[in-house]
């Protein structure tokens, strides 16, 4: 599984991790080389893997019961369209996917509806792979990552768990408290902070993009591989916050001028059909690099990947499934369409 998301990244052509906690600054490390088949980091990733699939669970019955007759019909197809629907998969990948499906069907030469789930695993497989990208640490230091959502969709807990994933690719992080709009907001990030042992700039009452632009300043004083900016939820109606982000990012930019190099946007997995709004809306501000998609644990129904893969298909870096360090993993599309179909 990892081999076929290891095949997927496209530079560079030594994915080595470093051994040691201290980086090489010379070779881009994709994140997500961290799940190396033999590495340590492969039996947290199956407990990670065990929360996902225990998340998707109601999705995944809900669409095999759809597999149990005895006759590949139009009422199975039918069946299905409406499973999927139900599990968020919104009307466009619905489509997509029903019509890939009767295909495979067709040139599989199958009569078994038993069989038809596993043509769906590949579908939707086929459909989320171009999601599937690592996020690459290195070829720019540091590497400025800008973390942008509506309020609540786990964008402090995301960058508490992403500190965790980098820090044991190796890499060192700085973290930027440009959520102003809170009080409490600082003292959460700063939480987090502690948990990984990593240096935090905050400014008391100060502007999100001035303390932006002092993290990206000090990130690179320091000699830091990565600065995380936190920032406030906000929803994308509310236009004179969206403008703020935008302020954010041109800052950023004065204190780097290639920075930001990654914009992200955490999308709370409960969100449904919204989420899609959500991408559109973000990117269309900030132009975004990469998605989060948290809270797979509970009772989101996961199915929004699709939609999203086959109408903003933005990649998606990270999947989060708890409130822990060890909660956050990389995306990886075949991995996920059995999680979803389990
Ligand atoms: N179950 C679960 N809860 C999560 C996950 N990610 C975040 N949460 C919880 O969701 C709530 C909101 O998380 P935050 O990280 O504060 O969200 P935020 O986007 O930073 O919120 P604002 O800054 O207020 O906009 C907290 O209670 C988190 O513990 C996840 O993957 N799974
Ligand atoms: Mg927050």
């Amino acid at each position: 599984m990892f081999s076929f998301f290891r095949k997927k990244a496209p530079t560079p052509p030594t994915p080595a991790l470093p051994e040691a906690p201290t980086p090489s600054p010379a070779a881009p490390t994709p994140v997500a080389a961290a799940s190396t088949p033999a590495a340590p980091a492969a039996a947290p990733r199956q407990g990670w893997l065990d929360k996902l699939k225990a998340g998707l669970r109601k999705t995944g019955s809900g669409i095999a019961t759809v597999f149990t007759g005895t006759q590949i019909d139009e009422a199975l197809y039918e069946e299905l369209e409406s499973a999927l629907l139900m599990a968020d998969t919104g009307v466009k990948a619905t489509t997509h996917l029903l019509a890939d499906l009767k295909r495979r069907v067709k040139e599989s030469k199958t009569t078994d509806p038993a069989a038809v789930k596993g043509l769906l695993a590949d579908a939707i497989a086929d459909l989320l792979a171009p999601l599937q990208k690592p996020l690459v640490i290195g070829e720019h230091k540091p590497t400025v990552i800008m973390v942008a959502g509506v309020n609540g969709a786990g964008k402090t807990t995301s960058i508490g768990k992403l500190t965790r994933h980098l820090a044991d690719s190796g890499a060192s992080v700085l973290l930027a408290a440009a959520d102003t709009f809170r009080a409490a907001a600082r003292e959460q990030l700063a939480v987090w902070a502690d948990r990984n042992t990593v240096e935090i700039i905050t400014q008391q009452g100060g502007d999100p993009a001035a303390v932006s632009f002092d993290a990206v300043t000090a990130g690179k004083a320091r000699g830091r591989d990565v600065v995380l900016v936190d920032t406030a939820g906000r929803l994308p109606t509310q236009l004179h916050l969206m403008e703020e982000l935008r302020k954010i990012k041109r800052v950023v930019q004065k204190a780097d001028a290639g920075a930001p190099h990654e914009v992200l946007l955490v999308i709370d997995g409960n969100t449904g059909q919204n989420a899609l709004m959500q991408v559109k809306a973000f990117d269309d501000a900030l132009q975004l690099t990469g998605l989060v998609i948290t809270k797979l644990d509970g009772t989101a129904k996961g199915g929004v990947l699709c939609a999203i893969a086959r109408e903003k298909p933005v990649p998606v870096y990270f999947i989060g499934v708890g409130e822990k360090l060890e909660d956050l993993e990389t995306f990886d599309a075949r991995e996920f369409a059995q999680a979803l179909l389990a």
